[in-house]
């Protein structure tokens, strides 16, 4: 018996329903993964309980030296991975990486431009009702109206003309390659910092499945728990004359004490990610989302954009004359984890939405190919066409219960993990 279910039953019983959920659904949210046995043990570990401001060989406590260790390891991993000149490992999430790293770049008031949230940006590209949008003067760029994908020509028109000091580009419902390079000319030409936030696309960046914003963007910050796989939270990769600035915008900029059990979690995961393995595993991830892309299209479904380029598929549920609350509503019935996004343009609420936002990170993490992927856009295509069905979402749940058992899970049903 471990210690948690002898002193604690109740959290015990309920992180064992919460693990039997992640083995039985297809987990198809885009930002969501399963990490290794080992990273969760190392963010589980007594690091939880050390308090360590500051930085490597300057920190504010005593009894640092193995979070020293820890986290120079952790940095010299994700130099390595990202070839970047400087790393803070320190954020503890997307939205606290974002903030630093305009704390260090701008002023609150300065002009930045970013993707609108209804479009496939973040919460933190600028929306009113997040501190970006409420500090700084974010001016919205879209993406084509007829393409629905990002019109270079017309942003560099904004650019030149709104003259911003930061441009941020990578996105979080964006399904196409983001053309990065062409962004640091963008941003050279107007005299901004490009920063790339690739939170979703960082493992296919690790493994060269999308080109890398590192050469072009002045700073890049990315969540580490997507398609990276590992623990919950953020790293900011900068340019050797943006490290002080970014080191002081963590701390004492914006954070306290760092978590250094999560820390260590990074650690792991970017020597995971280092791995020739894991160059398959981010091939795999493109290739199941084209396919997953290609099955919802042979069933009929109308995608944003009209498919893929990299882990994530933005379906428009128009298509089939529901909202994407409705959709992501009928696939939880039926075992199916997705869930409901604006698409360009929605007419409905962000509450309700038109369209249904899927990943394959953590299906490929189960060792899921395009078979897998066929049968479960099968399914998808079959709930949402008929989301009130008798016994449509009965039928379907018990298929993908028996069917996801039989892929094992990273750090739950495989001890080992991978
Ligand atoms: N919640 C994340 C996502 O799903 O993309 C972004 O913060």
């Amino acid at each position: 018996m471990s210690a948690l279910s002898q002193r604690d039953p109740d959290v015990a019983g309920i992180i064992e329903a919460e693990r039997t959920r992640q083995v039985e659904c297809l987990e198809l949210i885009a930002s969501e993964n399963y990490a290794s046995a080992a990273v969760l043990e190392a963010t589980g570990s007594v690091f939880t309980n050390k308090y360590a401001e500051g930085y490597s060989g300057k920190r504010y406590y005593a009894g640092n030296q193995q979070s020293d260790r820890v986290e120079t390891l952790a940095i010299d991993r994700a130099l390595q991975l990202f070839k970047a000149d400087h790393a803070n490992v320190q954020p503890t999430s997307g939205a606290e990486a974002n903030m630093a790293a305009y704390f260090a770049m701008v002023q609150p008031g300065d002009t930045i431009m970013g993707l609108s949230l209804d479009q496939g940006g973040h919460l933190t590209h600028g929306s009113p009702v997040n501190f970006s949008g409420r500090l700084y003067n974010f001016v919205p760029y879209t993406v084509d109206r007829e393409s629905e994908t990002l019109d270079m020509a017309a942003i560099r028109v904004m650019a030149l003309e709104t003259k911003p000091k930061v441009i941020v580009a990578g996105y979080t419902a964006y399904p196409r390659a983001i053309d990065f390079a062409a962004f640091g000319e963008i941003a050279k030409e107007c005299g901004a910092v490009l920063m790339a936030d690739m939170s979703h696309i960082a493992g296919l960046v690790a493994a060269g499945e999308h080109q890398s914003p590192v050469p072009y963007a002045g700073v890049v910050t990315t969540t580490t728990h997507k398609s990276l796989r590992g623990p919950r939270g953020a790293l900011i990769l900068s340019t050797g004359d943006m490290a002080e600035a970014i080191d002081k915008a963590v701390f004492p900029g914006t954070q306290g004490g760092p978590h250094m059990h999560t820390i260590a979690g990074k650690a792991v995961a970017f020597g995971e990610a280092l791995k020739p393995e894991f160059k398959d595993y981010a091939h795999q991830i493109v290739v199941n989302a084209a396919a997953l892309a290609e099955g919802l299209l042979e069933g009929g479904l109308r995608l944003v954009s009209g498919g893929t380029d990299n882990h994530l598929i933005l379906v428009d549920c128009n298509s089939v004359g529901i909202s994407g609350l409705k959709a992501q509503n009928a696939l939880q019935g039926s075992g199916i984890i997705t869930n409901k996004n604006t698409i360009p343009n929605d007419q409905r609420s962000p509450f309700v939405t038109s369209g249904l936002r899927l990943g394959t990170p953590a299906l490929t993490s189960r060792g899921m190919r395009p078979d897998e992927m066929k049968r479960t856009a099968a399914w998808i295509c079959r709930v949402l066409k008929d989301p009130d069905g008798d016994g449509v979402r009965e039928t379907v749940r018990q298929e993908v219960g028996e069917f996801a058992r039989m892929y094992p899970v990273p750090g739950i049903t495989d001890a080992v993990g991978v």
